[in-house]
């Protein structure tokens, strides 16, 4: 009875919400997907580019739980996300960094789809809750990138593989300031 009379009147339309469930759908599926692929490290004795996506994982879990938090409290009804079809099985390290770059940049696609949807509708409420996502996106292709240029850089022959793993897991550390992963002040 409470819930009806909160959802009566609201801002976020029906058409943001979906949206942004889709992009809860996202977040939830990088979650899964990350943990897949730290496995799937573990299991291969990467230990370090492991840690590196169990943190990874946990932080999309975090993504997600904030989208939650927005829609539910805009009046909406945030969905958990179905999450079957996840890969297991990967050829390589190099082959999990490249599908992390790739997801990225879907991800970031989405983002500014909602954003430019958003701004188009003159949601700036939304609009401005997007902005930490948009941040991030910059982040997180960035760390994907940065771990790419290891292989470049390092090559994998010889103890190479054993190297860019152990650079792997430096990486976390070198967020820049202010970004949304560091900035915890910033809501994440
Ligand atoms: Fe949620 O930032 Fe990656 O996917």
């Amino acid at each position: 009875m409470k819930k009806q009379i909160i959802t009566k009147e609201r801002s976020l339309t029906k058409e943001t919400e979906d949206l942004l469930n889709q992009q809860i759908d996202m977040e939830g599926k990088s979650a899964a997907y990350y943990l897949s692929m730290a496995s799937w490290c573990d299991m291969k004795g990467y230990s370090n580019s492991a840690q590196f996506l169990y943190l990874h994982s946990e932080e999309e879990r975090q993504h997600m739980l904030k989208l939650f938090s927005y829609i539910n409290n805009a009046g909406g009804h945030a969905l958990q996300p179905e999450t079957t079809g996840i890969k297991h099985q990967f050829k390589s390290l190099l082959e999990v960094f490249e599908l992390i770059l790739e997801h990225e940049i879907k991800v970031t696609r989405s983002i500014n789809k909602l954003v430019d949807h958003c701004f188009n509708i003159k949601d700036f409420t939304t609009f401005q809750f997007l902005q930490w996502f948009v941040t991030e996106q910059r982040e997180e292709e960035t760390l994907a990138r940065r771990a790419l240029e290891l292989f470049d850089i390092i090559g994998e022959e010889g103890v190479g593989l054993w190297t860019i793993d152990l650079e792997i897991g430096k990486l976390e550390g070198e967020q820049t300031p202010g970004s949304p992963a560091v900035d915890q002040t910033n809501g994440g």
